[in-house]
């Protein structure tokens, strides 16, 4: 029986850069999850008898809002929910189910890289039919939405029971529960030569994977331990916990340390790598070198064709304005496009539709192609690990002839997290009041050659995207960016970017921190980050 339930709305339904984030006791008030679902299915049309996707990072609250989403879906008209048994689907293989599948969309459970459990992160985000990310125009009418809902439409229903594969029914709506991994590994096997990794793998090079007791354990254990024969014991952390393990599932140095320093040993792997909480993200790491994401972009990208799924070559590579310029070169180098977009992945979508784009990158440790309309942690690794087996050199050996030709683009992002949002706000406005008059003039000795704050013009659909972060480019090629993220849930965090560019023949060895310290400098003498944060330091540096 369908029930419409009269509700009031709540304020701060803002999805951010990748849908509506907040901290689980937030979700737990009152409607609060029912008012935000149905301002999804109120600013959607012509779903009636369509399919949805409902699949999640298997975080803490993600199996009692699956079956919210069901008993909502059924309301509302859809006519079939897939759903990854247990509630789990990475974000690229929900975005390939959708696909797959011809669904309408998607509603994905995860506050991707952000802790979980009962005091901390949950998130839902809306994909669209082509498996990606709803743009800002879809999100807009949600965030609408939910400042003037007033009902929500709900069936009584016994919950359906996730862990079966197999169909149910909830008021004539069919449910299937879909093996979480099958459909993902079957796409990875048309992209990549695993025979070639699996002879790799089998000739004693060694792969170690940590998949942060978050969604990836069950994928990597079925492809990288079982289909290209690392063995169980290759993947640490594989199974999904509600609340990671009480471990931050971001993977980067800070919170994947162990991995860090196993692959700096003298004994270290061939090669290591780590995925974040929902699946989407990478760290990639050789033995005694750590490839920052926007080098890895740029070296995928040099080599992606030797990947069956790439042989083609490229059309158009894409990142996202504040990763670093490295991937230019390699898409100068094979005479294609390079599109610089906003932070979110969100603003791919277009481009890889479009068939302008074939791989996409963010130095958020993001990489992804066409396959899906996500990035896609797994897919990173994989490309790096088909490349490996092709190339038969080590992961230095590659990233140091990739420096010895393009140049090499030092780089780090420093993150001072849950500032104060006024400061932040304040910090950003003072920034901004300025850009006009910093050209020519000398910051911490450095001659600003440029500055301005990034506005997006999407080439496929015209729509611009303003203020997406301040830049002060140096004479010589070097910058720093600041910006606001979108997708912390306690104050605000400001992220700098800092970069330099050396040529080839220039100094490719130096210690990152030690090529931008002038940067760093910089950074702080134009924004006064101590003076607006009371920071001296940031929290991560990446
Ligand atoms: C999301 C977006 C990415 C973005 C990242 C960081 O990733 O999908 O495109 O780069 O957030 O965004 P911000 O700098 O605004 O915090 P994820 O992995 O969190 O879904």
């Amino acid at each position: 029986m369908t029930t419409t339930v009269p509700t009031t709305p709540y304020q701060d339904q803002k999805p951010g850069t990748s849908g509506l984030r907040k901290k689980v006791p937030h979700f737990q008030q009152p409607n609060y999850i029912e008012n935000f679902v149905q301002a999804i299915f109120d600013s959607l049309t012509g779903f009636e008898g369509q399919t949805l996707v409902v699949g999640g990072d298997g975080r803490f609250y993600n199996r009692e809002v699956i079956q919210i989403v069901l008993r909502m879906a059924a309301a509302n008209g859809f006519g079939r929910v897939l759903v990854g048994q247990g509630g789990i689907l990475s974000t690229p293989a929900a975005s390939n189910v959708i696909r797959k599948y011809g669904a309408f969309g998607g509603i994905i459970l995860s506050a991707s890289h952000n802790p979980g459990g009962p005091t901390e992160d949950f998130g839902i985000k809306y994909n669209t039919g082509n498996g990606g990310p709803a743009p800002e125009s879809v999100t807009d009418a949600i965030y609408a939405r939910t400042k003037v809902i007033d009902a929500y439409k709900i069936v009584t229903a016994p919950d359906v029971d996730i862990d079966v594969i197999g169909e149910t029914f909830v008021e004539g709506m069919s449910v299937q529960v879909i093996d979480s991994v099958a459909d993902y590994a079957a796409l990875m096997e048309t992209l990549f030569d695993f025979p070639a990794i699996r002879d790799l793998i089998g000739g004693g090079f060694r792969v170690v994977f940590d998949a942060m007791s978050a969604v990836t354990g069950p994928y990597a254990l079925e492809i990288i331990g079982r289909r290209l024969g690392a063995g169980e014991d290759a993947i640490f952390n594989a199974v999904p916990l509600p609340d990671f393990g009480g471990h931050h599932p971001d993977p980067n140095l800070v919170h994947a340390h162990d991995l860090y320093q196993r692959m700096m040993a003298a004994d270290a792997p061939d090669f290591g790598a780590a995925s974040d909480g929902d699946g989407d993200r990478n760290l990639i790491i050789g033995k005694h070198i750590f490839v920052t994401p926007s080098d890895s972009l740029a070296m995928l990208a040099a080599n992606a064709h030797l990947a069956p799924g790439y042989a083609a070559g490229l059309v158009g590579i894409a990142r996202s304005m504040p990763t670093s310029g490295a991937a230019d070169r390699v898409a100068e180098k094979l005479g294609i496009p390079l599109f610089e977009t906003p932070t979110g992945w969100k603003f791919f979508g277009n481009l890889l539709d479009a068939g302008m784009a074939t791989i996409c990158g963010e130095e958020s440790a993001g990489t992804g192609s066409d396959h899906v309309r996500e990035k896609d942690g797994l897919w990173a690794v994989l490309l790096w690990l088909n490349i490996l087996a092709k190339r038969v050199e080590s992961v230095k050996a590659i990233a140091e002839a990739h420096w010895a030709t393009y140049g090499r683009n030092y780089y780090a992002r420093h993150d001072y997290e849950a500032i104060d949002t006024a400061a932040a706000d304040a910090l950003m406005a003072e920034l901004r009041g300025k850009l006009a008059t910093l050209p020519g003039t000398r910051i911490a000795g450095l001659e600003v050659a440029s500055a301005d704050d990034f506005a997006y013009t999407d080439p496929v659909d015209g729509s611009v995207s303003a203020k997406q972060g301040v830049r002060i480019g140096f004479v010589g090629g070097s910058r720093v960016v600041f910006r606001l993220s979108g997708t912390g849930t306690s104050g605000a965090t400001l992220r700098v970017y800092i970069e330099r560019y050396e040529p080839a023949g220039g100094d490719l060895a130096q210690e990152t921190p030690q090529a931008l310290a002038p940067l760093i400098a910089a950074a702080e003498a134009v924004a006064d980050i101590v003076r607006h944060t009371g920071r001296t330091m940031p929290d991560i540096v990446t």
